[in-house]
């Protein structure tokens, strides 16, 4: 048995992990998604599960559906004293969140709430003292050009919740002007304090890179080395791309391993499933670390880890009946449901024609509000999903619905609130149709490039008439192609419509920072309504 990359497949960025004992546990961004931050746990670095949210009170988490790659970015998980600790910027809010527990799987506590840092870190020095460093990048009034430490650092009381003094400004980055020095994280070894960021984006020229000093406030001294991890030297056809946002572990045997998000491209330069958790080894040479010895780039897979035992556990059934009485772990919702868009009952998944669209009457433009809070109405869309997590995958569910003038309803590919793939039960000039959507932005919508103008265009691909108000509706791929299948049951189920190249849903070409999910919705477009399409089943196959 060997780990194979990425060992989180599917949207599963900015990966922050720790070891208790024998237990390694990991977290991961969310963004609007809900329930926030997803928390893995593994015994051996190659099989890692979910095992829960860190934020899974709706009420509490202030994450709303249109801003879809705002919300929960980049968490630190951290061990310190008995005590479980996710601290994590809610960009929705413009405000830092810690949460603690004492056990990972839950319950976590209400959120304290923090001045806005970006990409905050925790750390505890030796005489018990905690601080959080983050990235000066957002939030924060900056000339430029400027070239002075945008990683800086602060004390945090956390008694009061609130941080001791200023900042104080640590590093800059490895690069004379570098690109978005950011994703902190500070360790002890050896009695020199190390800075482990990343920097160049996070798009192909992510890169890691460190500095150390004998004292916590520093001066840091860059690596001679650096980058440690980088792919921005390997052309955009390499399958794996974009390394960076990094973070260590060690194993009980102090093996060190580094994880990090990358992403896997597929049938052109295409990122569906965004960015995901990626492991390597690392060694120490001369006092620095040294990524994936072997060949200084990530490899799509690497022998155990010396003296761990495979662990794997068991994976969810293909399908969900929606038996229980409760969402299993897999599914989330855009934004948090305190708006009351779904509900199990009778072996049935319900969702409400909420008004949130399932494309917007104009694109949407995310707005970044750094550092100042501002109160954000926790709600979310009729939309239940999971993460794509295979090239080559098939979803089918069966649904039924009795729509009403501008309701629709089924089966999407989300990647953002401004590209999705579809097939949707709808009313045409009085009569029920199926039909095949694309909804797909020019470029660089989520994030707008700054005054830009977004236009996005819908195109219906196929519609055809349907007289019965139930369906089964199946997609699948091989590789980017997408093809979309109905019928009455499953075992007549034909093509719709040609298959649909999906590389536009790639978040290199319509923006963003999250990953594709797959799921069912159902929406008023623009009203409420109490109307509901109910889901028998869901299936989630891939290779
Ligand atoms: C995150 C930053 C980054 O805050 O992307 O890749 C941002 N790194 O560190 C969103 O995940």
């Amino acid at each position: 048995m060997q780990i194979r990359n990425p060992i989180i497949p599917g949207f599963n960025p900015d990966p922050s992990a720790i070891r208790v004992g024998e237990d390694f546990y990991l977290a991961t961004s969310s963004f609007s998604y809900f329930p926030g931050i997803p928390i893995y746990h593994s015994r051996d670095l190659a099989h890692w599960e979910p095992i829960g949210y860190a934020f899974s009170d709706p009420a509490e988490l202030e994450v709303e559906p249109t801003g879809i790659s705002l919300g929960l970015f980049a968490p630190t998980l951290r061990y310190h004293e008995g005590v479980y600790w996710v601290i994590v910027t809610n960009m929705s809010a413009g405000m830092t969140y810690v949460v603690t527990a004492t056990d990972p799987r839950g319950p976590w506590s209400a959120p304290h709430k923090l001045p806005m840092t970006f990409d905050p870190d925790l750390f505890w020095d030796d005489d018990g003292r905690c601080y959080v460093a983050g990235s000066m990048l957002l939030g924060f009034p900056q000339p430029k050009p400027y070239f002075g430490p945008r990683i800086g650092v602060y004390e945090l009381d956390t008694e009061k919740w609130e941080y001791t003094g200023e900042m104080t400004g640590l590093w800059t980055g490895a690069l004379f002007d570098s690109i978005s020095p950011e994703a902190p994280h500070i360790y002890k070894k050896d009695g020199w304090y190390y800075l482990l960021i990343s920097e160049g984006g996070t798009e192909h020229f992510h890169a890691v890179t460190i500095a150390r000093s004998r004292s916590l406030l520093g001066p840091y001294e860059g690596y001679d080395g650096n980058p440690i991890l980088t792919h921005r030297h390997l052309p955009q056809g390499y399958p794996i791309c974009a390394t960076g946002h990094a973070d260590r572990i060690d194993t009980p045997s102090g093996e060190w391993y580094m994880v990090f998000l990358a992403s896997r491209t597929y049938g052109g330069y295409h990122k569906n499933m965004g960015r995901e958790t990626f492991i390597a080894p690392v060694i120490w040479e001369n006092g620095w670390p040294v990524v994936s010895p072997e060949t200084g780039r990530c490899e799509n897979t690497y022998p155990m880890p010396k003296g761990l035992a495979p662990c794997p556990f068991m994976p969810p059934l293909k399908r969900d009946d929606f038996t229980g009485d409760a969402l299993a772990l897999q599914w989330n919702t855009l934004g948090s449901p305190t708006n009351g868009v779904f509900r199990l009952a009778d072996s049935r998944l319900y969702l409400r024609a909420a008004a949130e669209p399932i494309r917007p009457e104009k694109p949407a433009q995310a707005r970044f509000r750094p550092g100042q809070h501002e109160p954000v109405e926790p709600r979310a869309m009729a939309f239940v999903g999971r993460r794509q997590q295979h090239m080559d995958f098939s979803a089918a569910v069966r649904m039924t619905f009795s729509p009403r003038d501008g309701e629709t309803a089924g089966l999407a590919i989300l990647q953002n609130n401004n590209a999705n793939l579809r097939i949707e039960m709808a009313l045409e000039g009085g009569r029920r149709v199926l039909r095949v959507m694309r909804y797909m932005v020019d470029t660089h919508a989520e994030l707008g490039h700054h005054g830009a103008t977004i236009t996005a265009e819908e195109t219906c691909l196929a519609s055809l008439p349907w007289d019965a108000d139930s369906a089964v509706l199946r997609i699948w791929t091989n590789g980017q192609e997408h093809h979309f299948c109905a019928g009455a049951d499953e075992n007549s189920l034909r093509p719709l419509c040609e298959s649909v190249h999906g590389g536009f849903l790639g978040s290199e070409t319509c923006g963003g920072f999250v990953g594709a999910f797959i799921g069912m919705f159902c929406s008023g477009n623009g009203r409420e309504s109490e109307n509901e399409a109910a889901f028998d089943w869901f299936e989630y196959s891939g290779e």
